[in-house]
């Protein structure tokens, strides 16, 4: 099933967290298209709670994890047309869509009516609209509590989620059907919710009857989402490469510390060495939508620039398929994104505004690292090697004979000379401008590459951007 992106081979994804999809289908033809970006990952589709007071926020972003049917109309982003609009209008420009697939389970305890207007109750483990009802769902009916057994990681409930059976072929045909109707709209991928609570052998039931992506010839991408925690290889990471990809929090953890502190020394090193999976089996970020609000010193809201110079850094490494980070501010961890207010034909207020980057209520992180993905697209597997260094906080390596990247964690300008394995010739900037050479170009003569690094700043240049 892993027929998309496989790690090492240059894509890149960027997760648009939150996103309407008329502002995502506008990003692939403004941004994401142009700056070498394969995919976004977009928030989940299918119809969800709809909660107007948690945790001192009303309508929080957690909403659209609690499925109440696989129908794509009237979330908070958008209807279905709308989303089938931005699937088309991404891939016309080079952008593959991954859903965010909510297979695990559907809504916690409670009752009430969803996004798209139908009913739920998860006190009775009853969805109609899908249907699944009592019996669709495992038989131990509270939260997980030994983190280490597999048992209850698999059958027992995830933040009280209702869990299905998904060992029951009734339930693993409906979630097949809901991906299938995504890859019938041109939907390229998936990152599998809470895979690891769900066994390997039912994923890989569930994945079997996925059909050809249309027009590509190829099963939908997938990476699944694994967090490394305690118990037996089963719920490890490694225990779900067999079905497709996976994430490796490692690289947030580690990677996330370091250039937050400005350690750049040694990080070749704990990216070649440190890693849970291989390479290309690994789906890497600096921080994602759950680790932001866990520790929100690593994310762009804690670490500002230093958080761009950590994303660039993860474009610019060999390890992993990167998955960049794109988010909003927020004061308590339920605030949802920006909503487009009460006017408008929404009374309630729960409906996604479209974003704008220059509103303050987006972050929009992709933007600071601008052409960084056509590096990562032009250097595919090349090696690292190490070029230069100035302290700790200063590092400078070639990708090969393909591309040179370089990164300054501190608050004065680095001017560097070092040996490149690049060909002599003049290159384009792509870490602070376009492809273009918009923001001037970086030579190498003699096999020499001079140049100027900005305070916590980063400098990347390859074989495919010249003059
Ligand atoms: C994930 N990956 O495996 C998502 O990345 C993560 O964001 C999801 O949790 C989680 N798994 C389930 O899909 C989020 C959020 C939770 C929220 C759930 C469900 O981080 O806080 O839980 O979505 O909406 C909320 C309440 C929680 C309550 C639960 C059920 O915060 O207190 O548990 O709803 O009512 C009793
Ligand atoms: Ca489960």
């Amino acid at each position: 099933t892993a027929d998309g992106p496989t790690g090492a081979d240059g894509a890149v994804i960027v997760h648009l967290f939150q996103w309407r999809w008329e502002s995502v289908a506008r990003e692939c033809a403004d941004v994401l298209g142009p700056n070498g970006y394969a995919a976004v990952q977009v928030s989940p589709p299918q119809e969800h709670v709809v909660i107007p007071r948690a945790e001192n926020a009303d309508f929080p972003w957690w909403q659209d994890y609690q499925a109440v049917s696989y129908k794509l109309d009237n979330t908070r982003r958008g209807t279905a047309a709308d989303f089938a609009a931005m699937v088309d209008t991404c891939r016309d420009n080079g952008v593959e869509i991954y859903v965010d697939a909510i297979v695990n389970h559907t809504t916690g305890p409670g009752h009430g009516t969803g996004s798209a207007g139908s009913q739920w109750n998860g006190d009775t483990y009853s969805y109609p609209a899908i249907p699944y009802a009592t019996r669709d769902f495992n038989d131990c009916r509270r939260a997980i509590t030994d983190w280490d057994d597999p048992g209850e990681v698999w059958n027992c409930e995830l933040l009280s989620l209702r869990d299905l059976r998904t060992s029951e072929p009734r339930v693993r045909a409906r979630l097949t059907g809901y991906l299938n109707d995504l890859v019938d709209l041109g939907v390229a991928g998936f990152r599998v919710d809470a895979a690891k609570h769900i066994p390997a052998d039912d994923l890989a039931a569930i994945y079997a009857g996925l059909r050809d992506v249309p027009g590509q010839g190829t099963k939908p991408y997938i990476f699944q989402e694994v967090r490394e925690g305690g118990g037996p290889d089963a719920i490890k990471p490694w225990g779900y490469t067999h079905l497709g990809d996976v994430t490796d929090f490692r690289f947030h953890e580690k990677v996330g510390a370091d250039v937050r502190e400005g350690r750049l020394g040694g990080l070749l090193d704990t990216v070649g060495r440190d890693m849970a999976l291989a390479p290309d089996q690994a789906v890497v970020f600096i921080d994602n939508h759950d680790t932001q609000r866990e520790d929100m010193s690593i994310s762009y809201q804690g670490m500002g620039a230093r958080h761009d110079l950590a994303q660039a850094f993860m474009l610019a490494q060999p390890y992993g398929t990167p998955k960049v980070m794109s988010s909003y501010p927020y004061a308590e961890r339920a605030q949802g994104p920006p909503s487009t207010g009460t006017e408008d034909g929404n009374p309630a207020g729960d409906i996604t505004a479209a974003t704008d980057c220059a509103d303050p209520g987006w972050f929009c992180e992709h933007r600071n690292l601008h052409a960084m993905p056509t590096f990562t697209a032009a250097v595919g597997s090349a090696p690292a090697v190490a070029r230069a260094a100035d302290g700790g906080a200063r590092l400078a390596f070639d990708r090969g004979d393909r591309g040179f990247a370089a990164f300054n964690a501190t608050g004065t300008a680095w001017t560097l000379t070092s040996e490149t394995g690049l060909p002599d010739g003049a290159y384009c900037d792509v870490a602070t401008g376009p492809a273009e050479c918009a923001s001037g170009t970086v030579t190498v003569a003699d096999g020499r590459i001079t140049a100027t690094v900005g305070p916590d700043g980063f400098l990347a240049v390859h074989v495919d951007a010249t003059p």
